[in-house]
C-alpha cells in the first residue's frame, strides 16, 4: 500500500462560514487521516506566491485578496491515493457547477461561488510537495527540495 499526503485547506468563506466541523467529518469518515493541521492568516505575499501559477490569470488579484480576508485551516491529510481522492471529495473549482454535478461534494456543501469555493486541495504529487512544504516547512527538510525556498 502506499499511503500519499495531501495540501488541504478550508478557505477563509468556509472557516467564517463554521463549516470547520462538518469539513473534519467528511474527511475522516473518507478515510483520511489528519496529519498535521494550523491555523494561518494568509498576508498577500504569501497568498500570491502560493497561487504564482494563476498569476497571469484575470482573476488573481481578487483571488488574492479573498485569500487574505481572514484565516484558514491547512492540513495534511494522509491515505492512500490522496491526492486524488481529496480532489474527488472536494469536487469541481465552480461551486455552480459542483451544485448540479457532484450535488455531495463538499464545495457544493460550502462554497458561494467559483472564487469562495471553501476549500483547496493539490491538484499533483509535485504541487502537494510544494504546498505541503510551503506551510509546514521542515516537513522534507533534508529530503526533496522544498520549492517553497526558491519562490
Ligand atoms: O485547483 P482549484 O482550486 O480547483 O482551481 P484552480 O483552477 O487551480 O484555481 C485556483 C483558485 O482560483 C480557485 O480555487 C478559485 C480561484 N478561481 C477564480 O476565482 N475564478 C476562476 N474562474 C477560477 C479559479
Ligand atoms: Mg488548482
Amino acid at each position: 500500500t502506499h499511503m500519499e499526503k495531501t495540501l488541504a485547506m478550508i478557505k477563509p468563506d468556509g472557516v467564517f462560514g463554521n463549516y470547520t466541523d462538518r469539513i473534519k467529518n467528511a474527511i475522516l469518515g473518507s478515510g483520511f487521516s489528519i496529519f498535521k493541521e494550523m491555523i494561518v492568516q494568509l498576508d498577500e505575499d504569501s497568498a500570491a506566491t502560493f497561487y504564482a501559477e494563476h498569476s497571469s490569470k484575470s482573476f488573481y488579484s481578487s483571488l488574492v485578496k479573498y485569500m487574505t480576508s481572514g484565516p484558514v485551516l491547512v492540513m495534511i491529510l494522509e491515505k492512500e491515493n490522496a491526492i486524488t481522492d481529496w480532489r474527488a471529495l472536494i469536487g469541481p473549482t465552480d461551486t455552480h457547477k459542483a451544485k448540479i454535478t457532484h450535488p455531495h461534494s463538499i464545495r457544493a456543501m460550502c462554497g458561494l461561488d467559483s472564487e469562495k469555493n471553501c476549500v483547496h486541495g493539490s491538484d499533483s504529487t509535485q504541487s502537494a510537495q510544494r504546498e505541503i512544504s510551503f506551510f509546514f516547512k521542515d516537513m522534507f527538510a533534508g529530503g526533496v527540495a522544498t520549492e517553497h525556498d526558491e519562490l
